[in-house]
Parts: C-alpha cells; sequence; structure tokens
C-alpha cells in the first residue's frame, strides 16, 4: 500500500495541469496497491491495438476512440504496442492487475468483472481529455508501473428511489453509467412507496395503471412506471456496466399507492386518497388477511423471475401503522417467500427484529449508536449493508446554503461523507459479517436528472471508496486532491456535481 498524493505539481494554470502526467495513484477509488515504475509509461498511438477476446475489450475500445480518434482495433492475437486483457487464475472475483510498461499495457482479472474494474482505473490514469467526443491533438501516456487491486467489499452501492420522483428509463442508464466509473456494482431501485408504484406485475394491473399514473409522485409531479421489458432492459444494461440492479417492493407500510389501486389491501376495504406529499408511516397492509399474502407472493414471485441478481428487497421500514406484533406476523411469512422464490431477502434494518432474519440481510440506515436487534440479528446470522443515514443519505443537504435535500439526518458534505469506517461504525459486529455500504438517493426534493447527479457527486464517491478501497489508503487530503482532479472529466461529461468548497477543483 502506497501514500497517495496525487498529482505531482500544483500549478494553478489549467492548461498545464492537463500536461502533468496523470499519477498511477490518482485513481478513485483509491486502488490497493501501486508500484509506479517511472519512465517506462506507455503511449496509445495510432498503431495501437487491444487484444482481448471479451466484451470488456470492445468497451476499451469504445472508451478510447473518439478522443485519440484513432482506429484501435480489437483483435484476439497478441500484438506489440498493445492494450492486452486477459483472464487469468489469482485475482478474486473482481480484483485486477494492470502491468503498464513501455511496450504494452496488460490488464489481468479471474473474471470479466475484473477486467471491467481495471478499465475502469485504466480510464482515470489517462487524461481528463480522454472523455471528449471528439478527436483532440495531443499525446495519449498512460504512466508505467503495476497497480494491483480488490474490493474490501463485494457490495458498492446506490439506490435511486423510483416512487417519489420516476427518472425515465434513459435517465437510469446515464446514471448506471456515471456510478460505474467509480466501481459501484449494486444497483438498488426502490420501486413502490406511498406516492407511487413503478414496476408493472402482471397479476395484479392497477397496481402501475393507477398507482405509476401521470401526477404520481411528490407534489403531483411526474409518474410513470417500468414495464417489464424496461426492466429487463435496465438489468441488461446495468450487468454489461458490473452493476446488479436490486429490487426493493417496500412493504407493510409505505404502501398507499398499492392500496388506492387494489382497496382490499386495506383493513377496511377503503381505497386510500392519493398521496403527494412527503408523510411517512401511516399506510400498512392488513397483516391479518390471507389476500395480502396471495398479493405479496404474486408480487415477489414476478419480481424474482426478472431479476438475475441473488437480493430482492422488501423495504419493511418505518411501520409506524402496523403494530409491533403484526410486523413479526407478516415477516414470519413473507421472509420465507423471498427464499421460496431464490433469492435472499434484503430489507431495512427493521426486519433484523424478526426472528426469520437469520438469513436476511439488514440495511441499516440508523446513526452511530448501538442497535440491539441488529446486533441480535446479525449474532443469528443476519448480514449487514452499511447506510448510516448521517453519512450515506445522498438526499441530505450538502449545508445549511446549497440547495436541494432533506436534513433530518444533518448536512453532509464531502469530508463527513467520507470520514467514517463501515468495519466499526456499529460495535460487536464482525467484519466478515458486513458484506458493505451503500448510498441511498430519496427523492422527494429531485425532478430532475441534474438534481439526481448534484446530490450523488462527488458524495457517492467517498462511499465507493469506503466499499473499495483497503482501509490502509484512507486519507482525506488524498481523496480530496484525487477529487478535485476528477473535476474535469464530469465537466466534459456534463455531469452537475457539487463543487464543494472543501475540495481543490481542477
Ligand atoms: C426515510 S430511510 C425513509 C424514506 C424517506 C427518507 C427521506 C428509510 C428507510 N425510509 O421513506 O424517503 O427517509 O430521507
Amino acid at each position: 500500500v502506497v501514500a497517495l498524493p496525487l498529482v505531482t505539481a500544483t500549478a494553478s494554470v489549467a492548461s498545464f495541469r492537463e500536461r502533468v502526467p496523470i499519477a498511477l495513484t490518482g485513481v478513485l477509488p483509491a486502488v490497493a496497491d501501486a508500484v509506479p515504475a517511472p519512465g517506462d509509461d506507455f503511449q496509445i498511438t495510432e498503431d495501437t491495438v487491444i487484444v482481448g477476446s471479451g466484451d470488456v475489450a470492445g468497451q476499451l475500445a469504445a472508451i478510447l476512440r473518439p478522443a485519440t480518434g484513432f482506429v484501435l482495433p480489437v483483435v484476439t492475437r497478441p500484438s506489440r504496442n498493445a492494450v492486452l486483457l486477459r483472464l487469468e487464475p489469482g485475482h478474486g472475483d473482481e480484483g485486477y492487475r494492470l502491468v503498464i510498461r513501455r511496450e504494452s499495457v496488460e490488464l489481468l482479472a479471474t473474471e470479466r468483472a475484473g477486467l471491467f474494474n481495471g478499465v475502469q482505473t485504466l480510464r482515470q490514469l489517462l487524461p481528463p481529455a480522454i472523455e471528449a467526443d471528439v478527436p483532440q491533438r495531443r499525446q495519449w501516456i498512460v504512466p508505467g508501473g503495476t497497480i494491483t487491486d480488490r474490493p474490501r467489499y463485494a457490495y458498492r452501492g446506490t439506490m435511486l428511489d423510483l416512487a417519489r420522483h420516476f427518472p425515465t428509463p434513459d435517465e437510469i442508464r446515464t446514471h448506471i453509467d456515471r456510478i460505474s466509473r467509480f466501481k459501484i456494482n449494486h444497483l438498488h431501485l426502490h420501486l413502490s412507496d406511498d406516492q407511487g408504484w413503478r414496476i408493472r406485475i402482471d397479476a395484479w394491473p392497477k397496481l402501475t395503471e393507477i398507482g405509476g399514473a401521470p401526477g404520481t409522485g411528490v407534489g403531483g409531479h411526474g409518474g410513470g412506471f417500468l414495464t417489464k421489458q424496461d426492466y429487463r432492459d435496465l438489468v441488461r444494461y446495468a450487468a454489461d456496466r458490473n452493476v446488479t440492479i436490486v429490487p426493493e417492493i417496500d412493504m407493510p407500510g409505505h404502501v398507499n399507492a398499492a392500496q388506492t389501486a387494489y382497496p382490499e389491501l386495506t383493513c377496511d376495504g377503503v381505497a386510500p386518497r392519493r398521496r403527494t406529499d412527503m408523510r411517512v408511516g401511516y399506510s400498512t397492509l392488513c397483516v391479518g388477511e390471507e389476500v395480502t399474502y396471495r398479493f405479496v407472493e404474486d408480487v415477489i414471485r414476478e419480481l424474482a423471475e426478472m431479476t438475475p441478481g441473488p437480493y430482492l428487497h422488501i423495504g419493511g421500514d418505518e411501520t409506524f401503522a402496523t403494530s409491533h406484533g403484526s410486523y413479526l406476523a407478516f415477516q414470519r411469512r413473507v421472509l420465507p417467500l423471498v427464499h421460496k422464490y431464490g433469492k435472499i431477502p434484503y430489507g431495512w434494518h427493521e426486519i433484523g427484529q424478526s426472528p426469520a432474519a437469520t438469513g436476511a440481510v439488514l440495511q441499516f440506515w440508523g446513526r452511530e449508536r448501538n442497535h440491539p436487534s441488529v446486533a441480535t440479528a446479525v449474532a443469528a446470522g443476519a448480514k449487514l449493508i452499511m447506510s448510516p443515514a448521517n453519512r450515506t443519505y445522498l438526499d441530505m443537504e450538502y449545508d445549511l446554503l446549497t440547495p436541494g435535500g432533506l436534513d433530518w439526518a444533518g448536512a453532509i458534505e464531502v469530508s463527513t461523507a467520507y470520514g467514517w469506517d463501515p468495519a466499526t461504525l456499529l460495535p460487536g459486529i464482525p467484519e466478515p459479517s458486513i458484506l458493505g455500504v451503500e448510498a441511498p438517493l430519496w427523492s422527494e426534493t429531485l425532478r430532475t436528472q441534474d438534481d439526481i447527479e448534484f446530490l450523488a457527486f462527488p458524495r457517492l464517491v467517498a462511499i465507493a471508496e469506503l466499499g473499495w478501497s483497503p482501509r490502509a489508503t484512507h486519507d482525506w487530503n488524498s481523496f480530496r486532491a484525487r477529487l478535485g482532479a476528477y473535476g474535469p472529466r464530469w465537466v466534459r461529461d456534463g455531469v452537475r456535481f457539487h463543487r464543494s468548497p472543501e475540495i481543490r477543483w481542477f
């Protein structure tokens, strides 16, 4: 593990900075190990070829062609002046090694995911101008040396809340492009809530016809839903970028939209009015009725059928309208249904109160204090994803002056998002029980793609680094320098990120 200063100079002229060679250690999230080989740089030229047989070689070529203007043919036979992608044992599920020398760049990994991750790193080792979509007249130098890298945690996620504000599938795809640059490998889609139901379920068509109708967003804005084809296309698009989609149907609370469509899901059989306000905790499924479980089982079965990933999120948060006994009765029946359809049950940490949650994953969204029911569930076998609200909630405001976001968990500037350790936040949790981290973006205050990007970036990158990089690399000064140097890439990509005053942006 090396110390991580990132650029070798701190000149103030942007055009000069663009010419400063990128350091091997300038990458976001920080690489596990880097050994520079000064002077042994690789240069991409018009004769360079890409050697590899899988689709990641094609992805790399597609990244490099627009700005270089070079042909960069993808071939299978080894060659000089090449970027070679090769699978071999020993690098783990997502790890990779990059060996950069004057003659070639070798990218070695055991799985396709490792090659994908290595390509994200290689991209950042080229100057920001590589992100341009038309040819730039300049040299394309990759700094010499060897990077050996692998994730600290298997799960590095973020969440989009499709219920309070429904983004289009194209906007979701753009977001997947942006998050996958930082080796985020799970995208949790919050598909239902009091305001809207966003995924077609064939057995209960009114969920989307009524619950996903126009105007079913906070403030009466937006609305809409994903067809099964939309969803499957997103799953595929994400998988190409090493992102697993995690679907969530929130229950037994947060179900007002479903109940506007099917009044039999309420205890009094009366359809509630549509709700487009921001209150939480007032709705609940009728836990004593059999129709509730026919509904839940149909939804779980249809969601599981179209979800290749291992997790199915069943919500379980803020059930203030469900008695404790009813909550436990509900989970005793519903948690096994997720297993029945071949998925690992995942839920907000409240599900840990249920003895049926031993094989489940809990998403911890509390603060840094003792949570006895979480510790008990983990001791009984449950796993944890860390989403402490006062660190990871991308919908919290940055500070009092910056527009957008809520404030119930506090203001979260970049240093706050970065300044914690997933392993030690909660006492008494053994490290192997922690699968990783997730940064949720609730959408009560969102209207547009720009709003999503402004709240997600740069904070999501801090969470990505906590999830990917070994703890030994954790260093605020290094992080903020690497982040500042990343700014021009976002500018080129048209990402409206928050120019946090904590960062010296290039
Ligand atoms: C709490 S955190 C919620 C959501 C809201 C969010 C707003 C959690 C599991 N539930 O229903 O959208 O706060 O920040």
